[in-house]
């Protein structure tokens, strides 16, 4: 067999590997739960992904804790300069005394992982890609369009504009799931207004322009995983959204590009996570950035669970770009106008580690 053959056989059969599992339905803890010890081929990861992950040096860094304590009184400036500064630093900080009660983001946590434990039959009834009902549960957003696949499975909730159908969301985490939404709702307000004011703008800048509306709910599940050096919990990508806010367990895992060195994002019990999404890149005209983040495999005994809220303007049909208070002749646009719904488009069709969005953006 020619070299050419060799390679087509390979991706032939690696094509045929991934479409076996995502028929299996069974999602990564369902391959797990049938006795797998090994990882299957599909899950390797080739060399150069590899070699990344390991820790170079010692040097423990960290990113940003801000608290949000105080916002209506006269602190508010020094907290709206931590954000900001943050954002155009890092584009991540985690965020403390966010008054989301710390029973709230514990049953969050404790119903979606209970989501991702029932038997494989009650997921596989939603196992799909695409919902008009605005629930999915799948292993991996790019399954069909990655190199290799990541040892995570997801639950994908609708939940604004409109929230998904109510008998839609599994009934294991249905009451907490309205809650949470109802949380984020209300902090999401909070901190695109904090970030509006970080940009000088007027604190209801991001909201009028719908970026609060439209948001998804993203429970991962990360299991224990055989062989963790040979895969990738989540693979490294930047996030099409305005912002993300994330709620992670304590098991770790997630780190963050900065400069040139892979930063842990450490668990802080009762702390949740703030990222910048390529959108508000891109609307700051490079103020702020969104950087690659990225999760290892678990090597822990335990699941790894988090929770991402993604938050996106409901207005697909507008143009958006750089704020025009942001460009002037030293600073240039650096992105042209675009659709979101174009926007958008392009990330769900290409491989996670390949879209940070904002390239294709560019003026
Ligand atoms: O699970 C995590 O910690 C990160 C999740 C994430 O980066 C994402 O959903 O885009």
């Amino acid at each position: 067999m020619g070299v050419t053959n060799a390679n087509e056989q390979k991706a032939l059969d690696k094509a045929q590997e991934v479409r076996q599992f995502e028929d299996s339905k069974l999602g990564v803890k369902g391959l797990l739960d049938s006795g797998l010890t090994s990882l299957p081929p599909l899950f390797i990861h080739p060399p150069n992904v590899l070699s990344s992950l390991k820790p170079v040096g010692a040097k423990p860094k960290s990113i940003p804790t801000v608290d949000l304590s105080g916002l209506d009184s006269d602190r508010r400036p020094s907290v709206v300069e931590e954000v900001a500064s943050a954002a155009r630093e890092f584009g991540f900080f985690q965020i403390v005394n966010h008054s989301v009660p710390t029973e709230v983001l514990d049953q969050t946590i404790a119903a979606l992982k209970a989501f991702h434990e029932q038997p494989t039959e009650a997921k596989a009834r939603i196992y799909r890609r695409e919902s008009e009902t605005g629930v999915a549960f799948f292993s991996n957003v790019d399954l069909l369009h990655s190199k290799a696949a990541s040892w995570r499975d997801t639950l994908i909730i609708r939940s604004g504009p409109k929230l998904a159908d109510l008998e839609e969301i599994p009934e294991v985490c249905r009451n907490e799931v309205i809650e949470w939404n109802q949380q984020v709702q209300r902090l999401g307000g909070l901190l695109l207004g904090l970030l509006s004011e970080g940009l000088g703008l007027g604190a209801s800048t991001l909201q009028n322009l719908t970026c609060l509306e439209k948001r998804n709910i993203a429970g991962h599940y990360y299991p224990s995983c055989p062989q963790p050096d040979l895969t990738i919990g989540l693979t490294s990508h930047t996030d099409p959204s305005v912002i993300t806010v994330l709620l992670q367990d304590q098991i770790g895992g997630l780190q963050v590009k900065h400069g040139d060195e892979w930063v842990d994002v450490t668990p802080i019990p009762g702390a949740l996570i703030v990222n910048i999404g390529d959108l508000l890149q891109i609307m700051s005209n490079d103020e702020y950035k969104s950087v690659d983040h990225r999760v290892l495999a678990n090597a822990s005994r335990e699941p790894r669970m988090s929770v991402a809220v993604f938050y996106y303007p409901s207005d697909c049909e507008s143009l958006f770009g750089p704020f025009p208070e942001l460009v002037s002749p030293e600073k240039p646009a650096v992105y042209r106008q675009f659709k979101v719904g174009d926007f958008l488009k392009t990330f769900f069709t290409n491989e996670l580690d390949e879209k940070s969005l904002k390239n294709y953006f560019r003026a």
